[in-house]
C-alpha cells in the first residue's frame, strides 16, 4: 500500500511515455478465474479491482484482460455478444471505469482483449442475419454460402473448424455460415465496410474509456479469399502457413489495409494506443503485424513451443533479436497463457524424446493418459526458464498463476469441463480448462480465497492449497517471492534492448549480458557446472533455486537453475 501512495502522480507519468510497452511486464488476467467479489463462483471486475495491491506488489507494468464482454461463454468469452459492454455476470461499465481508474492510480496500464475475427451467435448482427433472407445486407456481415450437392445439404466445403468438426453450420434455408472456431462463433466478413467501421468505433469506445492498448485475437484470420470454387481441406493443409500469401484463410496481405486503419485510430490518442497481435504464423511471417504502421507488436510463441534446451533457447533469442531490429518493434516473450498447458507442468513431462512440446499433443497427454509428471522438476525448470525470460530485452507476457508456480489441473471431471475443444473432439483432447481454474489466494479459506464462498466455476483440487498466495508471500524462497524480486529488479536490469552472449564451455549453459552490465546465466542441464572466475566473482542478486543472494557465492551453478549477476 505504501507503494500505492508513492505513485500518486501516476496518471501524468503514464501519459508521458509512448514507449512504455517496449519492455513492459504484462500480466494476463482471465477475469472469470482471477478473483470473485460476490461469491457466485465467477471472477468479476470488482474482484480484480480489489486485488490491485497484489498486482502492485508483484510489480507488473500492465494487465492484459481476456474478454470481459457479454457472452454465453461457449468459448470462455471469446464469443462476444456485444463489443461495447461488460458481461453482467462479471460487472458493469461503471465497474470497468472504476477498475481502470484504480489500475492507473496504481501505475498499471490496461490492455483489452478484442475479438474481431468472429462475434458470438447471440450478437444482434447475427440474429438479424438469421432472420433475414439469403443475399440480404444482414447476411453480408458474415460469411454465408449455399450448400453443395444435389439437394444443397452438403456444406460448401470440407473445411474443419479449429475446435474440430465442420467449419460450416447449416441455417435451414439451404445456406451455411462459416465458423473457423465453435459454431457459436460465426466469422465476420472483413471485406464489408460496415464491419470495419463498427470495429473502429469499438477501438475508440474503449480508448476513450482509458484503455491503453489491445490484444488482438486471431489477428492473422480476418482477411479471407472466398472466391469459388473453394479449395479442399487437404489443399489448404498442404499450403498451411506457407507464408506466400496463397492461403485463403490465414495471414493474407489484405490485413495490412485493415490494420493501417486501426493504426490511424491508435494514433488519435496520446500516448498512442498500442496493440499486440495473436497470430499463430511462422516466425518469419510476424513482420506484418509487428510493423509500426500496423499493430506494432506480435506475440512470439517460440519459447512456449521449445524444449527446455540451451541450443533451442539460444537460437530463438538470436532469431527474435534480428526480427525486432528488422521491424522496429520490441521482442515479446511468453511461456504460458489461457490456451496452453501451464509451463510448470509442461517442463515436468518426460524428457524421453517421445514428447514434443506441441500444443495438440500436450492437450492430449493431459487427458486421462497423462504420463507421470515430475512436478518438482517441472517447477524447478519453470523458475529457471522464467528468470531467463525476464532477463531478455523486450516485453514479457505472464499468465495469472504462473507467479505461484501453479501446475495444470488434469483431473477435471468431464461433467465440469467447459472448453469447446473437449466437446468437439469427443474425449481425444481434454482442452484448456486445466490452466483456467480459479486462483488460490488463501490456503485455509473457502474456494482458497478466490471468493467469499466455496463456489468456483471450475473445481479447484485439494493440492491448490500449497500454491496459495498467503502460503508463499512470506517465504523468501517461494516462486511468488522470486517473481516479485525479479520484476522489481527488472527495471534496473533492462536498459537498452540489447544483449551480448558470453561464451562458456559446455552445451548446457547460456549466459548473456545486458548493456547495464547485469548478466543472466542459465544451466539447462541437470549437472552442476563451474562458472569461470569472471562470473563467479560477481554478486548473485537472484537465483531461481531460491538460494539467498550473495556476493561471489556461486562458483558452481546447480543444474536447471538461473542466476542474475550484477
Ligand atoms: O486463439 C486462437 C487460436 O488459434 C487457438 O485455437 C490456438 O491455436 C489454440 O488455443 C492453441 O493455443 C484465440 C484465443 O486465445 C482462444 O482462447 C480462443 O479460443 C480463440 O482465439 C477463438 O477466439
Ligand atoms: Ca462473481
Amino acid at each position: 500500500m505504501t507503494d500505492l501512495l508513492a505513485r500518486l502522480d501516476t496518471d501524468r507519468l503514464l501519459a508521458a511515455d509512448p514507449d512504455w510497452w517496449r519492455q513492459a511486464a504484462v500480466y494476463q488476467i482471465y477475469p472469470r478465474s482471477f478473483a470473485d467479489a460476490n461469491g457466485d463462483g465467477i471472477g468479476d471486475l470488482e474482484g480484480i479491482t480489489s486485488r490491485i495491491p497484489y498486482l502492485v506488489e508483484l510489480g507488473v507494468d500492465a494487465v492484459w484482460l481476456s474478454p470481459f464482454y457479454p457472452s454465453a461463454l461457449a468459448d470462455g468469452g471469446y464469443d462476444v455478444d456485444d463489443y461495447r459492454d461488460v458481461d453482467p455476470k462479471i460487472g458493469t461499465l461503471a465497474d470497468f471505469d472504476e477498475m481502470i481508474r484504480a489500475l492507473h492510480a496504481a501505475g498499471i496500464r490496461l490492455i483489452a482483449d478484442i475479438v474481431p475475427n468472429h462475434s458470438s451467435d447471440r450478437h444482434d448482427w447475427f440474429r438479424e442475419a438469421l432472420a433475414s433472407p439469403k443475399g440480404s445486407a444482414a447476411r453480408e456481415r458474415y460469411i454465408f454460402r449455399d450448400g453443395e450437392g444435389p439437394d444443397g445439404a452438403q456444406p460448401p466445403s470440407d473445411w474443419q473448424s479449429i475446435f474440430g468438426g465442420s467449419a460450416w453450420e447449416p441455417v435451414g434455408d439451404g445456406q451455411f455460415y462459416l465458423h473457423l472456431f465453435a459454431p457459436e462463433q460465426p466469422d465476420l466478413n472483413w471485406a464489408n465496410r460496415e464491419v470495419r467501421d463498427d470495429f473502429l468505433r469499438t477501438l475508440r469506445f474503449w480508448s476513450d474509456r482509458g484503455v491503453d492498448g489491445f490484444r488482438v485475437d486471431v489477428a492473422h484470420g480476418l482477411a479471407k479469399d472466398l472466391t469459388a470454387p473453394l479449395r479442399s481441406h487437404a489443399e489448404l493443409e498442404a499450403t498451411k502457413l506457407a507464408g506466400d500469401g496463397s492461403h485463403p484463410l490465414w495471414d493474407r496481405e489484405e490485413l495490412d489495409e485493415i490494420y493501417a486503419e486501426w493504426r490511424a485510430v491508435f494514433d488519435e490518442y496520446d500516448p498512442p494506443r498500442i496493440a499486440v497481435a495473436e497470430a499463430w504464423v511462422a516466425p518469419t511471417r510476424r513482420h506484418r503485424y509487428a510493423a509500426p504502421t500496423s499493430l506494432g507488436q506480435a506475440f512470439n510463441f517460440d519459447l512456449l513451443r521449445a524444449n527446455f534446451s540451451a541450443s533451442e533457447f539460444h537460437e530463438i533469442v538470436d532469431r527474435n533479436m534480428v526480427f525486432a531490429a528488422e521491424t522496429g518493434s520490441s521482442n515479446t516473450w511468453v511461456f504460458s497463457n489461457h490456451d496452453v498447458i501451464r509451463h510448470a507442468t509442461r517442463y515436468g513431462l518426460p524428457d524421453d524424446g517421445t514428447f514434443e512440446y506441441d500444443l495438440g499433443k500436450a492437450w492430449l497427454l493431459s487427458g486421462g493418459t497423462t504420463p507421470a509428471v515430475d512436478a518438482a522438476r517441472g517447477l524447478r525448470r519453470a523458475r529457471a526458464a522464467t528468470l531467463f525470460l525476464l532477463g531478455l530485452p523486450g516485453s514479457a507476457y505472464l499468465y495469472q498463476g504462473e507467479e505461484l508456480g501453479l501446475a495444470e489441473v488434469a483431473s477435471i471431471p468431464d461433467s465440469e469441463r467447459q472448453d469447446p475443444t473437449f466437446f468437439r473432439n469427443a474425449g481425444v483432447e481434454v482442452g484448456r480448462d486445466g490452466c483456467r481454474v480459479p486462483l488460490p489466494w488463501d490456503a485455509d479459506a473457502p474456494s482458497f480465497g478466490f471468493g467469499p464462498t466455496d463456489a468456483s466455476h471450475l473445481p479447484q483440487p485439494e493440492w491448490f492449497a500449497q500454491y496459495a498466495v498467503d502460503v508463499q508471500a512470506g517465504d523468501p524462497a517461494s516462486t511468488l517471492s522470486m517473481y516479485r524480486r525479479a520484476l522489481a529488479l527488472r527495471h534496473e536490469l533492462q536498459g537498452a534492448e540489447k544483449l551480448a552472449w558470453i561464451a562458456l564451455d559446455g552445451p548446457d549453459v547460456l549466459a548473456f549480458q545486458r548493456p547495464t552490465g547485469w548478466t543472466v546465466v542459465t544451466n539447462f542441464g541437470t549437472e552442476p557446472v563451474a562458472l569461470p572466475s569472471a562470473l563467479a566473482e560477481r554478486e548473485v542478486v537472484l537465483s531461481s533455486d531460491g538460494a539467498p543472494a550473495a556476493p561471489g557465492a556461486r562458483g558452481v551453478l546447480p543444474g536447471e537453475t538461473t542466476v542474475w549477476l550484477r
